[in-house]
């Protein structure tokens, strides 16, 4: 009761001195308090580094009223993912970060994804098996090797429109490096539907 009765006093008090000269009476004295902030958007995905995001943060009042020039911090949990300044987010490497803007006691939160599409392979592997290769598609770098490794019971071969291909067997593997690029369709000649292709970049 005590702390309601010098509340009560310093409205009544802030309600006078509120109003200096004439007019209307304030008949209600509401000072507006930072009450919640958010970002938006609330999660952001960054496809290559060096990319930049913009996040905005709201602070409201007690009323749900927008604050305008409040002041904001905003930290990022791993500069080694993502940078922020200003509400900017930068993609620095691949992974996860978690963007929060301060402003007082209040924070909210942004979660931010680098997933830069990585570099194809050296080298792939794909199954020959009865009567599929696994997987069908098969991405390498320029220079790359794909090797193909016999795992079911009947006889199959990897044979490409040009260039090197396999002979018909039932175990073993075969070997091919590409060294153009481009999309190279390769099939089993005993089984029709049996195909594939080596995508070369
Ligand atoms: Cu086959």
């Amino acid at each position: 009761m005590k702390d309601f009765h010098a509340t009560a006093v310093l409205l009544i008090g802030l309600t006078a001195c509120g109003s200096p000269s004439g007019g209307t009476t304030p008949t209600q004295p509401v000072i507006p308090v930072p009450t919640s902030i958010a970002i938006s958007p609330s999660s952001v995905t960054l496809t290559s580094a060096g990319v930049d995001a913009f996040l905005t943060a709201t602070v409201r009042d007690q009323s749900g009223a927008l604050m305008s020039n409040q002041t904001l911090t905003w930290t990022s949990s791993d500069e080694g993912v993502a940078t922020v300044s200003g509400g900017t987010v930068t993609a620095v490497a691949n992974g996860s970060a978690t963007v929060t803007a301060t402003s007082g006691s209040l924070s909210a939160q942004a979660s931010v994804k680098v997933e830069s599409s990585s570099p194809p392979p050296s080298t792939a592997n794909v199954m020959v098996s009865d009567n599929a290769f696994n997987p069908s598609a098969t991405r390498i770098a320029l220079g790359g090797q794909v090797t193909w490794t016999w795992s079911g019971s009947r006889s199959h071969n990897v044979t490409f429109q040009s260039g090197a291909s396999s002979a018909t067997q039932a175990s073993g593997t075969f070997s091919r490096t590409f060294n153009t690029p481009g999309s190279f369709s390769y099939q089993c000649t005993v089984h029709s539907g049996m195909q594939g292709s080596v995508s070369v970049n």
